[in-house]
């Protein structure tokens, strides 16, 4: 029987689970640049450069491997400009007898794919995705009779299923499962990440990067310069420089934030993760080499592993199965619409304009800038999750809706009301101060909570906790921030949230 496989833009995976089990020589793989998956958000240009030069590449890939491949461009004139659009020509054109997909990554797309059956009147064979580490019924099954669903457990778990820094007698390396007293220090003056590696553009990547620029010109972010590896080759080489020059220090810097370094000593490999160009086990597997053969710490590897390990298929396992009512949960009923500075990155305030302008230029930036800086103003200042969900799902190039929403909801603006975060990642400007050198050069004050040069943060975050307290309290990890709010002098709490509603009058101004 011919066979019609799709693969997605985040399916670039050799060993992908819809490529499996087909005769290349009867089947044609389907790959379509769309406006519908461009535009559901405005992406960053550089996201929709790195996706469309990728899926080029990897189509090539498959016709190396003998797979005869209809791709559709973003210009091709018969571009329906959708999905299910391209799928439905392809059918009309190709007239297969089946059509075969490893499940997408988003729960939207899901839904509409399990219409695709009645709509093309063929079998639409929805394949798992085994290239992650648990499956949703894994993870069903896991949160099972728990009260309280916590990351720490789940890997626990996953380390001893894959063997992953374990010893013969079932023991964990080094006799810990986790070493974070070692890990997470403060910037030392003048820290500065190492030198990352670069990839020559071919004809690919300049004919996309012309293209965006055309197409996509008015999209969030800049696109050139463009340093993106494109290809399963590249993504590796870029690895591979990570654990050798920067993976022994990944643990001791992973929360530390410097003015002019956007990527200090964290790997930077979340976007080719996600699309698929290198697979989550042979990283892992890679990482862990490198501590056997003595070649980075066990505080490194450890912290590195479970964010991967643990927290990249914990927060999978958490949206496919609290989906589709995740999206809506707003617990702390937070309302105020997002601030513009998130779209310019023009604020006094220093931290936000460092977090937000690494974004505008690389589609990245890093977990703490991203949880501490960018996810707690947005915290602190009560902004409805909605908007603030939309804008992380466009501005970086590792985003879908599978990671970011949990990570966004859930963890950065504690939406969920404690699935993802035993606590709400709240923090004043003491937290940025201590682990970053942003206040240093800023205009507001870390040290002040009131008055026009205080450190928005600090009242904000005082007023966080006032506003929050019938809904908070109860919650143990809580006990002692009560205790301190309502042990200060009535006139200081008055100060303080007169501060905070000054702030949040001027929010835009900030
Ligand atoms: P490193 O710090 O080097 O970490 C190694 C790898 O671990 C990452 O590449 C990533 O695959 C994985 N990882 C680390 N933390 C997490 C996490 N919390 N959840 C899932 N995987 C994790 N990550 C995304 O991949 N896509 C997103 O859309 C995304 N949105 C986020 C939104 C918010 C508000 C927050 C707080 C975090 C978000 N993260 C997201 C998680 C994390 O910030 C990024 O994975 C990380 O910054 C990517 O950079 P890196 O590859 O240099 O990561
Ligand atoms: C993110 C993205 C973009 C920008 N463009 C495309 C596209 O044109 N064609 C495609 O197949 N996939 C694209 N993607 C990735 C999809 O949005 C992704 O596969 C789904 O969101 C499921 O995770
Ligand atoms: Fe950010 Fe406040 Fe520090 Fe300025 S003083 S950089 S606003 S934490």
């Amino acid at each position: 029987m011919k066979s019609l496989i799709l693969v997605l833009g985040d399916q670039l995976s050799a060993s992908l689970s819809s490529l499996r089990a087909v005769d290349p020589a009867t089947a044609t793989v389907l790959m379509a640049e769309v406006m519908g998956e461009a535009t559901y958000v405005p992406h960053h240009k550089k996201k929709i450069a790195f996706l469309f030069s990728a899926m080029r590449h990897f189509a090539e890939d498959l016709r190396k491997r003998g797979f005869s491949v209809r791709y559709v461009t973003l210009d091709d004139p018969d571009n329906s400009q959708s999905l299910f659009g391209e799928v439905r020509r392809a059918v009309a054109d190709l007239q297969p007898g089946n059509i075969v997909v490893t499940e997408p990554g988003e729960y939207r797309l899901m839904q509409e794919m399990r219409s695709w059956q009645r709509k093309l009147n063929r079998p639409v064979e929805i394949r798992g995705d085994d290239r992650f580490l648990c499956t949703p019924d894994e993870f069903r099954e896991w949160a099972k009779g728990r009260k309280q669903l916590r990351m720490e457990f789940f890997y626990r778990d996953k380390r001893r299923r894959y063997e992953v820094l374990m010893e013969p007698d079932g023991a964990p390396t080094g006799g810990q499962w986790n070493f974070d007293q070692d890990n997470r220090k403060s910037p030392p003056k003048g820290l500065k990440g190492p030198k990352r590696v670069s990839h020559r553009k071919d004809a690919i990547v300049n004919a996309v990067l012309d293209m965006v620029e055309e197409r996509f010109g008015d999209h969030f972010g800049t696109l050139r310069p463009f340093h993106f590896a494109v290809t399963a080759e590249q993504a590796w080489k870029e690895y591979e420089h990570f654990v050798e020059k920067v993976l022994p220090n990944f643990g001791d810097y992973q929360d530390a934030m410097v003015a002019g370094e956007p990527y200090l000593y964290h790997s930077l490999i979340s976007s080719y993760l996600n699309a698929g160009l290198i697979l989550p086990l042979q990283v892992i597997r890679r990482a862990e080499k490198a501590y056997r053969d003595g070649k980075a710490p066990l505080n490194a590897v450890e912290g590195f592993i479970r964010q991967i390990l643990g927290w990249r298929e914990y927060v999978r396992g958490l949206y496919w199965t609290q989906m589709p009512g995740y999206a809506e949960r707003n617990h702390l009923n937070a309302k105020r619409p997002l601030p513009r500075y998130y779209w310019d990155g023009k604020t006094k305030m220093a931290c936000m304009a460092a977090a937000i302008g690494d974004t505008i230029e690389h589609a990245y930036s890093h977990h703490i800038q991203r949880l501490m800086v960018t996810g707690n103003f947005a915290l602190l200042a009560g902004i409805e999750p909605k908007q603030v969900c939309d804008w992380y799902l466009l501005v970086y190039a590792d985003a879908y809706d599978w990671v970011e929403l949990p990570n966004t909801l859930g963890m950065a603006l504690y939406g969920d009301g404690g699935l993802m975060a035993s606590k709400p990642y709240a923090a004043s400007g003491k937290y940025i101060d201590r682990m970053s050198n942003f206040c240093g050069s800023c205009a507001y004050d870390v040290k002040r909570s009131t008055g026009d040069k205080a450190c928005p943060f600090n009242a904000l975050y005082w007023d966080f906790i006032a506003r929050n307290e019938k809904v908070l309290k109860g919650n143990p990890r809580m006990t002692t921030i009560y205790a301190s709010w309502n042990r200060m002098d009535e006139g200081k709490r008055q100060d303080l949230r007169q501060a905070a509603a000054d702030v949040l009058g001027r929010l835009d101004a900030l």
